[in-house]
Order: structure tokens, then C-alpha cells, then sequence
């Protein structure tokens, strides 16, 4: 797909969009920032929930720092609303999607993996925002993704101080959803969008869609805007299956969450 920057997969329901550029990192220049446009353009109109990955050792180094050095400032603006552009496509898409994060996601990979829905990073993952020392800002929506994960205070800690997290800090600070052992990120981002996957395509929809315009609303218009999403989803032929599946012992119980590991 789009030159080999990008590897496009679909496991039964899932989409697999890895990041190819290992030699480099996967920093992002702008032939990986389009195939990636492209796949998840296709994920979406092919899978229920995608997985956004990274060959190699690494999630993605962020922008693609020798591509950036020659742009004006014009250029820069066009630039950075690619990148909105194409996150957009993802965070506000038709699909959920789920970061796997191993190695380094820093600056522009952080932004990346601040646009999928739920990230799970293994124990050698580490999150950094080094855009301070490299004398830029961020441009690919972190100020506004990252800083609402993990609230502007702990985002200007990163961008000031090159403050780094561990996977560990990360679930900490709200960025990361679940953590898992070295190596095995992937396999339980997967786990978790085949489960996903096996929700109501509406339910999704509305929590990709209705959910983050929510959080943008006020508390009076908040609730207004989730009644409406209440009444469309819960009237729709699916719902009424699926509640009728519960009534009739048909679906699955809720299981209690397994004891922690001591
Ligand atoms: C790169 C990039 C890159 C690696 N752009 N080429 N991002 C950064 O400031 C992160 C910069 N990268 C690093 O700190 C390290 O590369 C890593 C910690 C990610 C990985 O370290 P390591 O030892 O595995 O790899 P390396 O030897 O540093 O790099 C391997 C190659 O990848 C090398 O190229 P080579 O031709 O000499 O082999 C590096 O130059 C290349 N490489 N990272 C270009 N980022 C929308 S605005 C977003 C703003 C930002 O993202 S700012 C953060 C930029």
C-alpha cells in the first residue's frame, strides 16, 4: 500500500496498520504520513477496529526531523494540518482503533499514538515530547490530545525539562490503558480490537464520535448531546437484539476483573 512505509493487513474483523520505517525509526516524513492516510481510510471501510503498530524496536522517533529541517514557515503550517488531518481520520474515523507501543513514541509518535482510542504499551516502551530541545513545538495535535491525556501540567514537564516516562509512568498519568510484559504490546492490542470489533457498529461509532465532542461541551449541552446518542443507539435493530440476547441468558455475563498478581 503506498510504497512499503506502511504494512496494511485484516485479520478477520481487525485492521493491522504497522509504521515501516525501522531504519529510521519510523519517523514520520511525509510518504508515511500519506500511506498511513491511506490505510486508515481502508481500515475503515474494511475492518470494525484497527491496530496501529511499529516495526523494529521502536513505535515511531516522531517527525522525520531531516525531511523538516528545509520547510518555510508557510509550509510548516500546511505541514502540521496534514498531520491533523490524517489524526482526525483516526481519532474522530469511522472505526475505533488501539495503539501496541514498544520502544521509543516521542514527539510526533506520541501524538500518533494520542489519536487511537486506547493504548497498550509493553514494558519497554518510554514517551517523550523532546521538541523543546529540539527548538520546535509540537504540530501533529499533542497540545491539544496529549495535554487533555495527561493534563497540560505534565505535558509542559515533558516539553520544558525532556522529562521522560516509562510505560509504567505513562498508565500512571492516563496515557496508557494497559501495560504488558516485553514484547507482548501487540498481541493484546489485538485481543482488545477483536473484542471491540464484536461490539454494536453503532456503539462505537457514537463513543469514537460523540464521546471526545462530549468532553468539548458544556456539563448542560454535555448531557443534552448524550440523550440524543442514548435514544439513536438504543433503538437501532442491534440494540434490541443484543438486549434481547441478555434477557433470554443468551449473552455473555459480565466477569468480575481477575485478582491482581502478587
Ligand atoms: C531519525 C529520527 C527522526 C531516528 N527523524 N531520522 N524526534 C526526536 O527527536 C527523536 C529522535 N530520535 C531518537 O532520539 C532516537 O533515534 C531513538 C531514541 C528514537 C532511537 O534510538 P536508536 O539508538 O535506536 O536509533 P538512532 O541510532 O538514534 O537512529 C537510527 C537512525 O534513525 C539514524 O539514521 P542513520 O541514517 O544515521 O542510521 C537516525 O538519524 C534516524 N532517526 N529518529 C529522522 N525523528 C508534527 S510535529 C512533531 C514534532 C516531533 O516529533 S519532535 C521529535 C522528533
Amino acid at each position: 500500500m503506498g510504497g512499503s512505509e506502511i504494512t496494511y493487513d485484516v485479520a478477520g474483523a481487525v485492521a493491522l496498520v504497522g509504521l515501516n520505517r525501522p531504519h529510521k525509526r519510523n519517523a514520520i516524513d511525509d510518504a508515511l504520513l500519506e500511506a498511513l492516510r491511506l490505510a486508515v481510510a481502508r481500515a475503515g471501510s474494511e475492518a470494525k477496529a484497527g491496530v496501529i503498530f511499529g516495526h523494529g524496536d521502536h513505535f515511531s522517533a516522531g517527525l522525520d526531523l531531516a525531511e523538516h529541517v528545509d520547510r518555510s514557515p508557510v509550509e510548516n503550517i500546511h505541514h502540521s494540518r496534514r498531520w491533523h488531518a490524517v489524526f482526525a481520520e483516526i481519532e474522530r474515523g469511522a472505526i475505533p482503533f488501539v495503539a501496541a507501543i514498544h520502544g521509543a513514541a516521542v514527539g510526533g509518535g506520541m501524538e500518533l499514538a494520542a489519536a487511537t482510542h486506547i493504548r497498550v504499551a509493553d514494558e519497554t516502551a518510554f514517551f517523550a515530547l523532546p521538541e523543546g530541545q529540539r527548538g520546535i513545538f509540537v504540530g501533529g495535535g499533542g497540545s491539544v490530545r496529549i495535554a487533555r491525556l495527561i493534563s497540560a501540567a505534565r505535558m509542559a514537564d515533558m516539553m520544558l525539562t525532556g522529562r521522560t516516562l516509562s510505560a509504567a509512568d505513562a498508565e500512571r498519568a492516563d496515557f496508557v490503558q494497559y501495560v504488558t510484559p516485553r514484547g507482548a504490546a501487540l498481541d493484546k492490542a489485538k485481543e482488545l480490537a477483536a473484542r471491540i470489533a464484536g461490539n454494536a457498529p453503532l456503539s462505537n461509532y457514537a463513543i469514537v464520535q460523540a464521546l471526545p465532542r462530549i468532553q468539548d461541551l458544556s456539563h448542560d449541552d454535555g448531557l443534552f448531546f448524550e440523550s440524543l446518542m442514548a435514544a439513536m443507539t438504543q433503538t437501532s435493530p442491534d440494540a434490541q437484539d443484543r438486549l434481547r440476547a441478555f434477557l433470554e441468558k443468551r449473552a455473555e455475563r459480565i466477569a468480575p476483573p481477575e485478582p491482581a498478581k502478587k
